[in-house]
């Protein structure tokens, strides 16, 4: 039906644009959505009425992260403690101005508004009775939960029994900014412990350290010499501070050194230990990345291979040649469904096919350790798989002459459409939020598969064919 009225709504902040007020000569109307300017957490319900007919159909907006470092893990009893919060948003900028509320359970509730660095300080009075305090964190649409420890003296907190066979520590970022007056640029720091069958190990005493330091380039850690536990998802954090000098690439380590009961951590040697490195940077550069409309097919012709380029150049816009790039791929959300209609396929419900809305990668922590509640879908792995995608650097790994370096992705043909991913690349020597760049989409396709009359090779999600009829939350939650 031609030119009839329908008018477009969406809520939650989102923004709708539309062709035109009324239906086209094939009887539709379009409209592109986007989330505004809040990129907090949530679902956008978009509405289309024509006269008495009413439809509404939802999506999730996903992204906004919600970081903590909690400066004492294990207080004493009505001691002081804080909690440092900061917003960020899909591509690691701070949301800035936004509200945040913080309670727990026998502490002082508080809430306030992001600072320019997304950053929020949550301070409170530990309660006078010794036990584990859930503290809960919420701003753009992200809740997270701290365990702080409150301690009546020592050996209240069982020793760990369990054989520790993983310990790993890594950070984020791993290239990090000096600080001139403030701290406002630091590194999360986070140890894992697990056991058989990469069971979480709690209670693991740790202690941060600089190991020794040996390029003596500064900096502290948000714990100091504290010792704190891993919480029940065998994790221990803290954040590195740098001071006010650079290092070389990876010229600065972070060791935590753990202990199974209280007695071996008070002895403070460290012969059981795991380590990280980190850069300091000072120099100020500009980097970016970009691509084309072209795809290639891999050496296989089973995968497709996406070429990006990495510029990187100074202050005065002058190409710097030789700077080493570090990429790394996260991927974001997968979808389910099919194509439908041979010669110009499709995932439009109007013409039988499907692609359901997004569902966030499970594996929340990144960690590509399966745990207890990542598998939403029940199918017993965690979706999408990590191994989905690989992204390499092609020569040197360097920037040439020109200021560019050149990058690939490379994927199976049939994960093509159906999974977004981001790509980070940082540079090393280069300071603040410039020193790194971010490229996010959807796996492409060769644009004959959706010409041809043969089914192309992602006719089918491999995550699922899914169901029009379910809501994105069922979707999400069902294993085909
Ligand atoms: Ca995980
Ligand atoms: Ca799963």
């Amino acid at each position: 039906m031609t030119g009839v009225p329908v008018t477009v709504r969406v809520d939650n902040e989102a923004v709708v644009v539309t062709s035109s007020g009324t239906t086209a000569a094939n009887g539709t109307l379009t409209g592109t959505v986007s989330i505004g300017t809040n990129r907090s957490n949530r679902i956008v319900t978009v509405t289309a009425t024509s006269g008495s007919v009413s439809r509404s159909a939802s999506f999730t907006v996903v992204g906004a992260q919600l970081k903590a470092t909690v400066l004492q893990a294990v207080l004493a009893p009505s001691a002081a403690g804080q909690i440092d919060y900061q917003l960020l948003d899909v591509n690691s900028n701070p949301m800035v101005g936004l509200p945040i509320t913080v309670s727990g359970t026998g502490v002082a509730s508080r809430s306030g508004v992001t600072d320019n660095n997304g950053a929020f300080s949550y301070t409170f009075t530990a309660p006078a009775i010794a036990g584990n305090v859930d503290i809960v964190a919420n701003a753009g649409g992200v809740s997270r939960t701290e365990t702080v420890i409150v301690q009546s003296g020592s050996g209240s907190i069982p020793a760990v029994t369990n054989t520790i066979t993983s310990a790993t520590v890594t950070s984020s970022p791993s290239v990090v900014s000096v600080n001139s007056s403030s701290s406002s640029n630091r590194s999360e720091v986070r140890a894992l412990f697990l056991g058989a069958g990469n069971t979480p190990i709690s209670n693991v005493r740790v202690r941060f350290d600089l190991n020794n330091d040996v390029n003596a380039i500064g900096g502290s850690l948000s714990t100091g010499s504290n010792v704190v536990y891993s919480d029940s998802n065998g994790v221990a954090t803290t954040a590195y501070i740098p001071g006010t000098r650079s290092s070389p690439t990876d010229g600065v380590t972070v060791r935590a050194c753990y202990y199974l009961t209280d007695a071996a951590a008070a002895t403070g040697s460290c012969s059981t230990f795991a380590l990280t490195t980190l850069t300091v940077i000072s120099e100020p550069l500009s980097v970016s990345i970009g691509t084309d409309n072209t795809i290639s097919t891999g050496a296989s012709g089973l995968a497709y291979v996406k070429r990006f380029v990495v510029m990187v150049v100074d202050a005065a816009g002058q190409a710097k040649a030789n700077v080493r790039i570090t990429p790394s791929v996260d991927l974001l959300s997968y979808a389910k469904g099919f194509y439908v209609r041979p010669g110009s396929w499709t995932t439009d419900t109007g013409a039988g096919g499907y692609q359901s809305s997004s569902c966030a990668n499970e594996d929340i922590n990144r960690n590509a350790v399966l745990e207890s509640g990542e598998d939403v879908n029940s199918n017993g792995q965690l979706d999408p798989r990590k191994s989905d995608i690989a992204i390499s650097m092609i020569g040197t790994g360097e920037t040439d002459s020109s200021g560019a370096a050149i990058l690939q992705i490379q994927y199976p043909k049939n994960v093509a459409t159906w999974v977004s991913y981001r790509i980070l690349v940082s540079a090393a020597g280069v300071s603040g939020t410039e020193g790194r760049a971010v490229w996010t989409g959807v796996l492409g396709a060769a644009a004959e598969e959706f010409t041809n009359t043969t089914p192309p090779s992602f006719q089918v999600s491999p995550y699922g064919v899914g169901d029009p009829a379910r809501t994105p939350t069922v979707e999400c939650t069902s294993p085909n």
